[in-house]
């Protein structure tokens, strides 16, 4: 009978110091909150553990631990210990319980290392890769692995580094360590922390299942998570292309511009809280809106389709609407008690069907609407700012200035946008609640082009 491992799984993240271990920890717990990070020797001083929780429970605890310095002269040690007949857990804890008052001094950050060895059940062991493979790495490892704890090699500062890597696989898998992975902390990749995952199941096969059950939930808060950013860039795109403003409202500029902008900081405010980045993260400057006066084509297919018309008999139809109009426009001039019986309907009907944006520009006031420039920066705006954060680690130092990005990429408008534009446009027509079965249809069409072109 098998029985269940006892959770938490406990994860010693151990290496030399400056290799990324408390950036690991950052970007596993999504929390660009935890410890330190600095660019310098010991900035870990002691052992910090937070946990991986699921539904209340936790799963995993990760211990973050002070770098390995002097793993030279630690190794001298326990080789001596090791020529005595000490052996493998035995030899570590000898020298820990053991050792001379100025040893244990010596070695105090060593030795809260080991300690965390002996009591963990794996140990993720973070490289530079950029580094040469030094002895001093070879020593830190052997000391480690007397510990006879699964060890999982975790190749950190991958990126255009291949010769390096190459050459670590080699000495790793010398020292008998051929499960590894390569997971860098700053660029975040859901995939690589999958296989960080998969490898420690085949290491611990005991934990073989609760691993799943937290690699299943991950996928699926991943996926969730993702879909509630694209949701959060698909309203502020149609609020804003469907946002009017009165002219005669005195300072309709101003105040178009600023709703648009308050509107992208707020959808920007929402994202970065949903990826539990903070607003440190992303620096932007505003926006510069345009403003276009909304023309309403009346006869336009797609206007007419939207009022239940069909094109095919447009003549008729432009006659019915223009009847309409004039009556609604005699109803506003003469009053609408001026009005009677089926005239009243006619001008009620009409009147309903096209809001209150119609109205006014019957009345000969000017509307301004967000132009299609300022919606389609807004959109690559949009793009690259969730290609970043999607991609980007908790442990990111550099905040990501989303005005810098000139890439080909960042500036090329993705094929159907028209398209989408064009159905949003529609929306704008006439007032459509968001509740409504055809806002619900533009929007989720959208979600789904953002998607693909995310
Ligand atoms: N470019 C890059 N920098 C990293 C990466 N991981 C860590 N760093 C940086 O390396 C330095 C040391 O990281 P830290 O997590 O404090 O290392 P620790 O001493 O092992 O805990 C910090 O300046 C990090 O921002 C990485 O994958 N890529
Ligand atoms: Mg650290």
């Amino acid at each position: 009978m098998t029985t269940s491992p006892a959770l938490p799984l406990k994860l010693a993240v151990v290496g030399h110091t400056n290799t990324g271990k408390t950036s690991l920890m950052r970007t596993l717990l999504r929390s660009v909150e935890f410890g330190e990070i600095q660019n310098s020797a010991g900035t870990t001083r002691h052992v910090e553990a937070a946990q991986i929780m699921l539904r209340g429970q936790s799963y995993i605890e990760l211990r973050d631990t002070p770098g390995l310095e002097d793993s030279v002269a630690l190794s001298t040690h326990l080789k001596a210990l090791q020529t005595q007949g000490l052996r493998g857990r035995a030899c570590l804890e000898h020298f820990i319980e053991n050792s001379a008052p100025a040893v244990l001094t010596e070695f105090e950050q060593e030795i809260k290392v080991l300690r965390q060895a002996l009591d963990c059940n794996a140990l993720l062991y973070v490289i530079d890769s950029r580094e040469e493979v030094l002895e001093k790495y070879r020593e830190e490892i052997l000391s480690l692995k007397l510990a006879s704890r699964p060890i999982l090699p975790v190749l950190n500062f991958i990126q255009d580094n291949a010769e390096q890597l190459s050459l670590w696989r080699a000495e790793l898998a010398e020292l008998g360590l051929h499960a590894l992975v390569e997971f860098d902390t700053v660029a975040f990749d859901f995939e690589a922390e999958k296989r960080l995952y998969q490898k420690l199941q085949t290491l611990l096969e005991a934990w073989y299942q609760p691993l799943q059950t937290l690699l299943d939930h991950r996928a699926a808060e991943w996926k969730q998570t993702c879909d509630a950013c694209i949701a959060q860039v698909a309203n502020l795109l149609v609020d804003m292309a469907t946002v009017t403003v009165s002219v005669d409202s005195g300072n309709a500029q101003t105040d178009l511009q600023n709703r648009v902008r308050q509107r992208e900081q707020e959808c920007l405010h929402n994202i970065l809280f949903t990826l539990k980045f903070s607003p440190a993260d992303v620096q932007m400057s505003n926006l510069p809106v345009r403003d276009g006066e909304w023309e309403l084509d009346l006869f336009a297919p797609e206007t007419l389709k939207r009022f239940g018309l069909d094109a095919a008999s447009a003549a008729a139809t432009g006659a019915a609407i223009g009847a309409g109009v004039d009556l609604l426009l005699a109803g506003l001039s003469l009053g609408t008690a001026s009005l009677t019986g089926a005239a009243l309907g006619t001008a009620w009907h009409t009147g309903r069907r096209y809001g209150k944006d119609l109205l006014a520009r019957l009345r000969g006031d000017k509307i301004l609407c967000v132009d299609d420039a300022t919606l389609n920066l807004l959109l690559l705006r949009q793009l690259s700012l969730l290609r970043h954060l999607f991609r980007r680690g908790h442990a990111a130092q550099t905040a990501f200035r989303l005005d810098d990005q000139t890439s080909k990429a960042a500036n090329k408008i993705p094929d159907g946008w028209q398209h989408q534009l064009r159905k949003i446009r529609t929306l704008l027509n006439a007032k459509v609640s968001a509740d409504s079965r055809e806002y619900n249809l533009v929007i989720s069409g959208l979600k789904n082009w953002l998607a693909g072109a995310v």
